[in-house]
């Protein structure tokens, strides 16, 4: 582990956001360094004090889209999950708008799985949803998620 001195930054804290299978919460194995086991989150969980995993019906459904608002209010940065391999996506233009001004960085999952084209596709959908910095990654080889963890100071 790095010195630490009282001057470190500390650890961001983010929210992930995303529909159902985007990839979220085996994202966030992959950036622990756990074991990446399938289980459907049922409701919003905090991991390692500093990662909020939220399940996809809170962006699927409308009505529940007050609580993401509310359930960011403790994140520094929002992280919008788009599965490269989904034909089409759940966030709507301009999505980022709701956060009022908060980082919005768009990360693209499942890049293993998928083409360039496809890449190209969600990171449009991301872009048009108000996302600032992209990143593509995929949980399964770890590809882009030590540059997603340093840049965002994440651990
Ligand atoms: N090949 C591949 N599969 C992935 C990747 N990320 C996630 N998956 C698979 O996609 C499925 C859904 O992943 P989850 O991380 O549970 O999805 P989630 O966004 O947390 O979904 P909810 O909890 O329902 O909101 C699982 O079977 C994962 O193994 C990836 O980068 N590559
Ligand atoms: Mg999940």
């Amino acid at each position: 582990m790095s010195t630490q001195t009282k001057h470190e930054e500390r650890k961001k804290r983010i929210i992930l956001i995303g529909r159902s299978t985007a990839g979220k919460t085996t994202l966030c194995q992959r950036i622990n360094n756990e074991e990446l086991r399938y289980y459907k989150t049922q409701t919003v969980q905090v991991i390692n004090q500093n990662m909020i995993d939220t399940p996809g019906e809170y962006l699927e459904r409308r009505g529940f889209r007050g609580a993401l608002v509310v359930t960011s209010a403790d994140a520094d940065i929002i992280l919008m999950v788009q599965d490269a391999t989904e034909g089409g996506t759940m966030f709507p233009p301009l999505f980022c708008s709701m956060f009022s001004g908060k980082p919005c960085v768009g990360i693209v999952t499942k890049a293993d799985l998928a083409s360039e084209e496809q890449i190209e596709r969600a990171k449009q959908y991301l872009k048009d949803a108000g996302a600032g910095e992209l990143y593509v990654t995929s949980a399964v080889t770890g590809d882009g998620v030590n540059k997603l963890v340093e840049d965002l100071h994440i651990l």
